[in-house]
């Protein structure tokens, strides 16, 4: 289908309708830009349109994980839960795209192919799948960092003629699974949410486990009316303490909390065991911020990963299950999975957990999966498989910048970033929630992203200037930082999406700014000291104002 887009010219292209696309939009049109956005869905909500799986919910509270730009849009909105599910969370979406009349701006259904930078009109040329040929001043990927699904590739699937499903691709009529034999492949967060689902319904579910994730109960509940009302006065005190904060979530059983103040060597046995059974009983990510040390200090790590073993085996009748599914590489290197009633599957007669690392996948067959040696008949399989994540949904658009150069050549030869936002080569093109972005609450970080490119935007303007791109020298410095915090940390202990490890070929590289928010924002405010962190030009011109 061709699309009549607004206009052919505009001045900004937003790719993705998710949360980051959407406040794009709104920041664009606030400064007076004409802004086209495309999205693949039919629907606003990117990560929260397409993982529709039973049991998908959010695990940073709804009051945190939600937008902190309109004071009013905070007091309209009540949750209905403290961890809001997949559909309460699009319709947030489809809220926000009505409220601020966003969607006026977005061609859905559309695939963004190539973008491509012409050097002599200095625009972007943005190419879609249902012919929309249209030239941009800037182009802003919104894309998503957890967007990019990884297909199921093994052998003999293409044989199997049972029911097939990918988390992320969930389809919107709800498949039944009831008294159907059933295998997950895949248990990091996507696959424990649906493996906790199905379980409730399968006739036999067959849980296939390669790398055991840590896990805490989430700790839903629906959120009292008396408390709603009490965080609404408390929204702005709130906003600042996540904007103060390393990663944007800081509530403690949904009260505010101070941060974390000590090592976890530094307190007595006690009252390191206290604090963690705080964390616990607050449920969802507190435990990442309980110490200071949790992800820099191994000895500190392991005294939460012991205990977090500890919690897992007391919840299995079977010793020998319970095994299996504690982990042994160092806690929060690879993402704690908060999550309800996942580990009581495995106590159920109609889940079986498979070992794949005691028989690993063969091959599929036309009636199922053959493990090891052995065949099991299978009337679905659902694919929990993972992401290309930060790289990957970027690398899957032909972008191009100078002299043609491809930015997924770029990368392949090595990320590079400034500011985890943009890259030298490639003018007036921006990503959001992208690599080299912190690790940080994704919506606040989308926020912070869109308001300081409608800032650069805005000064470009008052300068008369027309392109802006990274200083290369700038750039260096800031992904030699990204790799040094990167590597101070734990994160390369263990095989981790964070370092690229789950993508084989993937260079292995820090993923995400984890040197906090507000050294982050630092970062990013040296940067627009008199253009020192980007090279800008304009007219025709390409001239160098920094060094
Ligand atoms: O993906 P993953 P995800 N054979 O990469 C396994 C966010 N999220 O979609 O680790 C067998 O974590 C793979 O095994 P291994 C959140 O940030 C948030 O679950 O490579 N297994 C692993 O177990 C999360 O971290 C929420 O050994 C194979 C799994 O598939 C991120 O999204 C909910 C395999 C992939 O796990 C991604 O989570 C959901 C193979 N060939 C997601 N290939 C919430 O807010 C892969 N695996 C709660």
């Amino acid at each position: 289908m061709r699309h009549d887009t607004e206009t052919s010219e505009v001045d900004m292209v937003v790719v993705g309708a998710g949360f980051a696309g959407l406040y794009m939009i709104h920041r664009a049109r606030q400064s007076g830009l004409t802004v086209q956005c495309f999205e693949v869905g039919e629907q606003v909500g990117g990560t929260w349109y397409w993982n529709r799986y039973p049991g998908a919910r959010v695990d940073i509270e709804c009051v945190e994980y939600s937008y902190s730009f309109s004071k009013e849009l905070e007091q309209e909105w009540d949750w209905s839960e403290r961890y809001a599910g997949q559909p309460e969370i699009e319709r947030y979406a489809n809220h926000v795209a009505d409220r601020f009349d966003l969607r006026r701006n977005i061609a859905f259904n559309t695939r963004v192919n190539a973008a491509h930078y012409d050097q002599s009109s200095q625009r972007w040329r943005v190419t879609t799948d249902s012919g929309d040929n249209i030239s941009s001043r800037f182009c802003i990927m919104a894309t998503g960092l957890i967007s990019a699904p990884i297909e199921p590739r093994f052998k003999g699937l293409d044989t199997f003629q049972g029911e097939q499903y990918l988390t992320s691709r969930w389809p919107s009529d709800e498949p039944s699974f009831e008294h159907k034999r059933v295998a997950v492949i895949g248990t990091g967060s996507s696959g424990i949410q649906v493996i906790s689902e199905v379980a409730k319904k399968a006739g036999e579910l067959f849980v296939l486990q390669r790398t055991p994730a840590y896990t805490i109960p989430l700790q839903n509940r629906p959120v009292e009316s008396g408390h709603a009302s009490k965080m609404k006065r408390q929204y702005e005190e709130l906003r600042q303490r996540q904007f103060n904060s390393f990663s944007g979530f800081t509530l403690v059983h949904s009260d505010l909390a101070p941060p974390p103040s000590k090592s976890a060597l530094e307190v007595s046995d006690a009252e390191r065991r206290a604090e963690y059974e705080n964390r616990w009983a607050s449920g969802g990510l507190s435990p990442y911020y309980a110490f200071t040390d949790s992800l820099l200090n191994i000895e500190s790590n392991r005294t939460l990963a012991d205990f977090a073993r500890e919690k897992i085996r007391e919840r299995l009748d079977d010793p020998a299950i319970a095994e299996k599914l504690c982990p042994n590489y160092p806690i929060l290197t690879r993402r704690l999975s908060p999550e309800t009633n996942y580990l009581e599957a495995f106590n159920q007669p109609n889940v079986e957990l498979i070992d794949l690392h005691e028989q690993p996948i063969s091959h599929f067959t036309t009636n199922g999966i053959v493990v090891g040696d052995t065949e099991i008949e299978l009337d679905a399989v659902i694919f929990a498989t993972g992401f290309d994540v930060m790289t990957g949904a970027m690398d899957r658009i032909d972008i191009r910048g100078l002299e043609g150069e491809a930015l997924k050549t770029r990368w392949a030869e090595g990320l590079s970033s400034h500011l985890g936002m943009m890259t030298h080569g490639f003018p007036n093109l921006f990503w959001i929630n992208g690599p080299h972005s912190p690790f940080y609450n994704p919506i606040l970080l989308a926020e912070f992203q869109c308001d300081y490119i409608t800032d650069l935007i805005t000064d470009m303007s008052d300068d008369g200037l027309d392109v802006l791109e990274a200083n290369p020298t700038a750039e260096r410095e800031y992904v030699q930082l990204t790799n040094d915090i990167g590597n101070s940390t734990l994160y390369p202990e263990s095989d981790n999406y964070y370092m690229g490890d789950n993508i084989p070929g993937k260079a292995r590289a820090t993923l995400f700014w984890f040197g906090g928010f507000p050294f982050y924002r630092k970062q990013c405010r040296l940067a627009r000291e008199e253009w020192s962190g980007f090279q800008v030009a304009s007219g025709s011109r390409r001239t160098e104002l920094a060094s």
